[in-house]
This record gives structure tokens, C-alpha cells and sequence, in this order.
């Protein structure tokens, strides 16, 4: 695992319409993508998800899954993302050795909490179109924070984009993930090149 493995993650759906801008958006410098798939059923999301981590793995990428480690463990990803209502890290640990673990985190506390993770995604920091049971976003500071405490990798997610970008600087995260900087961009590479430079990333 190198640090630069958490500099700037896409999550995308199984979806093989977005196939050309998540390429495109590895070639401008995305590092991770997370298969994230809450509506379709499993087999279409395996089959889909096969072709997607052959593509991510062709470009370099790293291939991760969110909420699943079944389905994480079918596709033979690099690693699985759960959230605080999922199976704990340590459980994922146990039944899923060969995986990286990344957790949501929404507050401090649980951010202490997550240390058995190999990364902490954290947010929303800034409020977001793209989940519509997202918490209270937590502003900047608050980031900073557990950036600062966090025994881990800290990787910002919510509401991160160009217009954002700025205030994260010099926060002590190790990443941001995005969806709408980049699948709602016109040009997915482009938008990951300047997301990645307006971090310093
Ligand atoms: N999880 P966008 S915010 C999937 O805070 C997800 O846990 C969040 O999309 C969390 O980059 C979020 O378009 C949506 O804001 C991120």
C-alpha cells in the first residue's frame, strides 16, 4: 500500500455507460476507484463489476468496493469500504484477510474509533448532492481535526470539488473521494487533474 493510493478516489455505480469518463478520469489522475452500487441486482453488479476492475486495473488504479466484502471478495478487489451500519472492521478482518478496509467516519468519536481501518473516509464535509442520507456536513475544521488525531490515512469526502478544494489545503488529509467533481464534469480527466493540483495532491 503506498500513500499515493489514497490521493484522489472516484466512486462510481455499475454503470458501464460511465466506463469512459472513470478511464479518462485514471488518466487525470484518479488513483482509486470504489464500486459503489446501492439498487442493481448482485449478479448484474458482479458482471458489470468484473469489466469495471479489469478497466481500473489496465489503467493502474486501485479497485475497491463499497458496503460488501462478499462481493468485494468476488471480484478479487484491492480492498472493501463499509460504513458504521456495516460489519465491523475487525469481523471484515477476519473473514476478508486479503482486503484493505476503509470506514466511513461522520464525527470524531467514531473516527477514533476506526483505528483496526487502513483509511478513514470523513465527511460530509461540505454539503453534498450525491447522497441523500448524508449527515450534517462537518465543515472543514472539524476535518482538520481528526486529520490532526487520526492514527490513519484520513480521506475527505462530501461536497468536494473545484469550488471546495481550497479549504482543504493544508488539512493533513491523505485524500478526498468525489463523485459529482468528476462523473458531473464535461471532461472526467480534466476535472480529476485540477482537482488534484487545486489540492496539492
Ligand atoms: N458518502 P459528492 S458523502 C457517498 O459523508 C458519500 O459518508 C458520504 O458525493 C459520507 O462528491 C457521499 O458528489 C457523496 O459530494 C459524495
Amino acid at each position: 500500500m503506498t500513500a499515493a493510493m489514497w490521493a484522489l478516489q472516484l466512486l462510481v455505480p455499475a454503470d458501464r455507460s460511465l466506463f469512459p469518463r472513470v478511464e479518462a478520469a485514471i488518466r487525470g489522475g484518479v488513483t482509486l476507484v470504489q464500486l459503489r452500487e446501492k439498487d442493481r441486482p448482485d449478479g448484474e453488479t458482479y458482471r458489470v463489476g468484473r469489466e469495471l476492475r479489469d478497466l481500473v486495473r489496465r489503467q493502474g488504479a486501485a479497485f475497491f468496493v463499497n458496503d460488501r466484502p462478499d462481493l468485494a471478495l468476488a471480484l478479487e478487489a484491492d480492498g472493501v469500504h463499509v460504513g458504521e451500519g456495516d460489519l465491523p472492521v475487525a469481523i471484515v478482518r477476519r473473514i476478508a484477510p486479503s482486503l484493505l478496509i476503509g470506514m466511513s467516519c461522520h464525527d470524531i468519536p467514531s473516527a477514533q474509533m476506526a483505528a483496526e481501518a487502513d483509511y478513514i473516509g470523513f465527511g460530509p464535509v461540505f454539503p453534498t448532492p450525491s447522497k441523500d442520507d448524508a449527515a450534517a456536513p462537518t465543515g472543514p475544521e472539524i476535518l482538520r481535526q481528526v486529520a490532526r488525531q487520526a492514527r490513519r490515512p484520513v480521506v475527505a469526502i462530501g461536497g468536494i470539488g473545484i469550488g471546495t478544494a481550497a479549504q482543504l489545503k493544508g488539512s493533513g488529509i491523505a485524500g478526498v473521494a468525489v463523485i459529482s467533481a468528476i462523473l458531473g464534469a464535461g471532461d472526467a480527466g480534466a476535472a480529476a487533474r485540477e482537482l488534484r493540483h487545486a489540492l496539492g495532491l
